[in-house]
């Protein structure tokens, strides 16, 4: 095994070697770019030394393929030289060659292959099954074009495309033998793309590798050539660009699904690359496909790839000749699935007339599999469950309910926090629970502590470690060991003073990349997530203009507010007509509220665009309170809010998703609990009239925005919002507004004791080592995995 070297010398030479091979360039000329890429090719040789090293290894029994359509990844740079254990070898190198590797660091681009939670978990995943060197293999799709760039004109949101692989992807493997070929369509009208692999080393934490392997999609032939000969350019290059769009970008809906042809065929893609891959893996090292259920699982992240179950029976008897009842034996134990939502509009659902045209024999495959479940449907539960238990629905289109094929094909079905797999079984899918009660399990969500504590908090970090050791960064249950700490003035000083360099820290970004700063003497209060009505950014923001109004109207003293920066940070879906309108009124109210010296400077708003992993890494160490005040039943678990309990923020939140878990770990008085439960909401919803007893707060607060106050007099800019919250207000931030109202003064009044707060967020800290993903993949190894 040829490794390469680690020391400073060593990797200096390299360093040099690689500018002057890879870039043709010596020191003294090179760009930011080329030492940076030449860094990054010197780190990737140690990634591959470390991903041959793990495939000589005796294997484990089973792979686990995880089949994801997102990979939120994030800059790759450090999360490498900590794994590989680099980092004071790397710094040492670069600093004897004069070059600057905080530069280097700053100019990658993050891969932001994904929209938000559901693509963020996918990549901490992958990075816990390395850590813990379980064998595994992410799948994907190598999106050309991740998540939109954010910006705002005069207020609204603008997107751009992300052109993350501009000046090439350093940190892949191309993998062109191992390309596919991925046919459409039937006999008459079929057509073909090739899927060609590209390999992410995954390091795990000093030890331990695993493959992210990407699809890119080519066209067979990269011309039309008797079309060119014919001098019909425009239609020789036309294949070519339409299979090329199969991977150009990601879909930036990270909800209300819509149907589109091309997201169908992206799903196909990727699904039937990965399971092709999968089955040749296997053949090729002498096993047979009995042996498949053995040594695969497909974990499904959520029904985007669904798909791969109708695939697998379509290779077993098509190209390898096994009977119907053997497929399916094989096939309904090799499929795990993991749902992420509660929203009904957000369960996938595919028109048969697409699918059939797309994808005939699948449907074919579909029909079949659903006709026999619901023989036995009829038998057990009787005629009168079918309709609702088919993966066929009738109206208003004739359409495959992807959600009821996944539950019927997989071993497992998991919700990803206790409330949401509780609701999952009880309200989403209940006649299956019924059906499969031993199916329905949980699991609840982790966030890798590398990424998140040990390279996003290096301060923190330390002070840990310096009281409890360094075990945590794998065992993240050790941070438990803190507890006796919050109890150690020295401590609680050091903390406190942890928080204020992390406030320097963001500001420092944020001078940079927004023109703007918060005041480090604030209460820094973070809201930061996708923008949609049910997280109910608009509560927050009520409350805001609210403290506005007392202020500029003389009810309240100025002097009298406990300073506070409220920070959001939120991308909308393009076609989210109500989510942009809101984000508009966001950055209407900061520039009206930062502008008013009536306020002395003690309450200001921030919303830096753009928000992406790169971001939330410094973000989140800085904040002192967490907004977690989705309305309660809505957001299936959260991620973020395990995040910045980890980082000792306190939490503000409904009783939610995983905020749920965190507060009976935290303890009640660690956490700022507020409004509707999950019963009280569904009590509520029928005869709700959100205009019938508005709150006065709420009331001060709409008629100042209604007043043009926010938009230069103009009053019809932001009246759908109000309207729609005085008469709809789906997610009743009304109902719950004097609820945070109130939750609020209580963290103003908590927040004037400095000692107290700094205890409680230690706590909050040592408390929370459970939300690490290395916890979730063992569960998912107990509970699904087998
Ligand atoms: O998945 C999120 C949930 O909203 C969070 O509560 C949860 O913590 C997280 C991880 O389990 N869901 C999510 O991010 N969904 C998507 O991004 C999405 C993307 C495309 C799509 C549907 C949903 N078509």
């Amino acid at each position: 095994m040829i490794a390469p070297p680690t020391t400073v010398d060593g990797f200096v030479t390299e360093f040099l070697l690689n500018l002057a091979q890879d870039r043709g360039v010596t020191l003294q000329d090179s760009t930011v770019d080329d030492r940076y890429l030449a860094l990054v090719r010197t780190v990737r040789g140690h990634l591959a030394a470390r991903r041959l090293e793990t495939e000589r290894a005796p294997r484990e029994r089973k792979t686990i393929c995880y089949l994801s359509a997102e990979y939120l990844l994030g800059r790759q740079l450090d999360n490498s030289l900590l794994a590989t254990g680099l980092e004071d070898i790397a710094a040492e190198a670069l600093a004897a060659c004069g070059v600057d590797l905080d530069e280097l660091r700053a100019h990658e681009i993050e891969p932001g292959l994904g929209n938000g939670g559901l693509g963020r978990l996918a990549a901490c995943f992958v990075d816990s099954m390395a850590t813990l060197g379980v064998s595994s293999i992410g799948y994907g799709i190598r999106y050309e074009y991740g998540i939109f760039r954010q910006s705002f004109e005069n207020g609204q949101q603008v997107e751009h495309p992300d052109a993350w692989m501009r000046g090439g992807s350093p940190w892949e493997f191309p993998r062109p033998e191992r390309a596919r070929i991925i046919r459409f369509g039937g006999a008459e009208d079929g057509w073909a793309v090739r899927a060609v692999p590209y390999d992410f080393v995954v390091p795990g934490y000093r030890s331990g590798a695993g493959i992210l392997r990407l699809w890119s999609a080519e066209a067979l032939e990269p011309l039309d050539l008797p079309a060119f000969n014919a001098g019909d350019y425009e239609r020789a290059v036309r294949a070519k660009t339409f299979a090329e769009n199969l991977s150009k970008v990601l879909y930036p809906d990270d909800s209300s699904p819509q149907g589109k042809e091309l997201r169908l065929q992206q799903q196909y893609f990727f699904a039937a690359a990965s399971v092709g891959d999968v089955v040749d893996d296997l053949l090729a090292g002498g096993g047979t496909l009995d042996d498949l259920p053995e040594r695969a699982i497909f974990q499904l992240n959520d029904t985007h790839p669904v798909i791969a179950v109708p695939e697998l029976m379509r290779l077993l008897i098509d190209e390898h000749d096994l009977g119907w009842d053997t497929a399916w034996a094989i096939t309904q134990r090799c499929f795990a699935y993991t749902c992420h939502t509660l929203l009904p509009e957000a369960l996938e659902v595919w028109p048969v007339d697409l699918l059939r045209r797309l994808l005939p024999r699948h449907l074919d495959i579909i029909y079949r599999i659903n006709e026999e479940f619901l023989l036995t449907v009829r038998e057990r539960l009787g005629e009168e469950r079918v309709a609702a238990m088919s993966i066929i629905a009738e109206s208003p289109v004739r359409a495959v309910r992807m959600a009821h094929l996944a539950t019927i094909a997989g071993v497992k079905v998991n919700g990803v926090a206790e409330l949401h797999s509780q609701l999952l079984r009880d309200a989403v899918l209940p006649d299956f629970a019924e059906f499969f009660p031993q199916k329905f399990t949980n699991v609840t969500n982790g966030v890798t502590p590398r990424r998140f504590l040990r390279l996003a908090n290096p301060a923190l970090s330390a002070l840990i470690t310096e009281a409890i050791g360094d075990g945590w960064v794998t065992d993240l249950e050790r941070l438990r060991e803190l507890e006796p700490f919050a109890e150690d003035a020295a401590f609680r000083d050091a903390f406190a003073q942890v928080k204020a360099g992390n406030k320097k820290r963001l500001n420092d970004v944020l001078r940079v990349r927004d023109r703007t700063e918060i005041d480090e003497e604030h209460l820094l209060d973070v809201m930061v997530k996708r923008l949609h009505e049910y997280k109910r950014q608009l509560l927050r923001l009520l409350h805001v203009v609210d403290t506005y109004e007392g202020v500029v109207s003389g009810r309240v003293a100025a002097s009298a507010l406990q300073p506070r920066a409220v920070l959001f940070g939120a991308k909308a879906a393009p076609g989210y007509v109500m989510a942009k309108r809101i984000i508009h009124l966001i950055n209407a109210v900061a520039g009206v509220v930062n502008d008013d010296a009536r306020l002395e400077g003690r309450l200001r708003v921030l919303y830096p665009a753009n928000y992406d992993v790169t971001l939330a890494e410094r973000v989140i160490p800085a904040a002192d309170l967490s907004e977690q005040i989705s309305q309660a039943g809505k957001e299936a678990s959260g991620t973020g809010n395990m995040k910045f309990a980890l980082n000792g923020a306190l939490t503000i939140g409904t009783d939610d998703g995983a905020n749920v878990e965190i507060r009976q770990l935290v303890g009640d008085e660690n956490f700022f609990l507020f409004g509707m439960t999950e019963p009280e909401v569904a009590a509520l919803a029928p005869a709700y009239r959100p205009g019938e007893s508005v709150d006065a707060g709420a009331r001060r607060a709409l008629d100042l925005i209604a007043s043009g106050a926010f938009s230069g007099g103009d009053r019809s800019v932001f009246e759908p919002i109000v309207t729609n919250l005085l008469t709809e207000d789906r997610y009743m931030v009304l109902a719950d507004y004097r609820a945070h109202a109130d939750a609020q003064a209580r963290v103003d009044a908590a927040y004037a004791d400095p000692d107290a707060w700094t205890r409680a967020a230690v706590l909050n800290v040592a408390r929370c080592g459970y939300f690490s993903s290395d916890r979730a993949i063992r569960d998912y190894q107990e509970r699904v995995w087998g």
